[in-house]
């Protein structure tokens, strides 16, 4: 078929609405304000290469590598080079989907010493469009559930690349395969916060953020 001549994208993903985009946003400032402020943080932030302070520290200037276009990312096909990338781009669901709107859900903000992001829930629809390997290819040794790889990256810390961001969510999902929700550190926002080993913090939405996406692939 054509598809062959066809160039692929650099990556295929679900890119927000502008007014989602500036929903999400204002959450991940309000969340960055409020932790880079909170007591339990300022005590815990050796893993961020930094001392213990009584000062405010700025997360949104800690994190100083802002993405562009907020997506979420399914298949990284690096224009054909990457492993697997004609198959995905011949599965039917990819193709019918090209330019097609979807809600995502999206259950928790997170901050790590490298990146900060955000969780997205997968349903059925979006779950066609996930490949089947995502969170084997990160973790070979791991059995982590479809899906869970899934993410929206917020902002990376100086000299990080973005792709660490899903790599960093399967941390705390290790973390909760093996039955351990982390430290409770109380309710921030509109979610519970909770601080895990390594200075892996979570914030749990008790209101799930919706955005509206299309999908499609991104050629840069
Ligand atoms: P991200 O999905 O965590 O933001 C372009 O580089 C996009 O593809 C970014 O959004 C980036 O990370 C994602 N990306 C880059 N390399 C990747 C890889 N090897 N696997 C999965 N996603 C990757």
């Amino acid at each position: 078929g054509t598809l062959d001549l066809e160039p692929l994208p650099l990556y295929y993903g679900w890119f927000l609405s502008r007014k989602s985009a500036d929903l999400l946003w204002k959450a991940k400032l309000a969340f960055l304000e409020r932790l880079g402020n909170l007591k339990a943080f300022r005590k815990r932030v050796k893993d961020f290469g930094m001392e213990e302070t009584k000062r405010k520290i700025n997360l949104p200037d800690y994190f100083s590598h802002r993405p562009n276009i907020l997506h979420c990312t399914t298949k990284f096909t690096n224009y054909g080079k990457a492993p697997g990338s004609e198959q995905y781009a011949k599965l039917e669901a990819v193709k019918t989907s090209n330019g097609k709107a979807f809600s995502l859900t999206i259950t928790a903000l997170f901050v790590t010493p490298r990146t900060t992001g955000a969780r997205v829930q997968l349903g059925e629809q979006e779950l066609l469009l996930w490949p089947a390997d995502a969170e084997k290819e990160a973790m070979p040794s791991e059995n982590l559930p479809k899906g869970s790889r899934a993410h929206i990256t917020l902002g990376c810390a100086e000299g990080v690349e973005s792709k660490q961001t899903g790599l960093d969510l399967l941390e705390f999902v290790k973390f909760q395969q093996a039955g351990t929700e982390g430290e409770d550190m109380g309710e921030l926002l509109d979610g519970m916060l909770h601080y895990f080993d390594k200075g892996l913090w979570m914030l749990s939405l008790s209101k799930k953020i919706e955005v509206k996406v299309i999908f499609s692939g991104f050629y840069g």
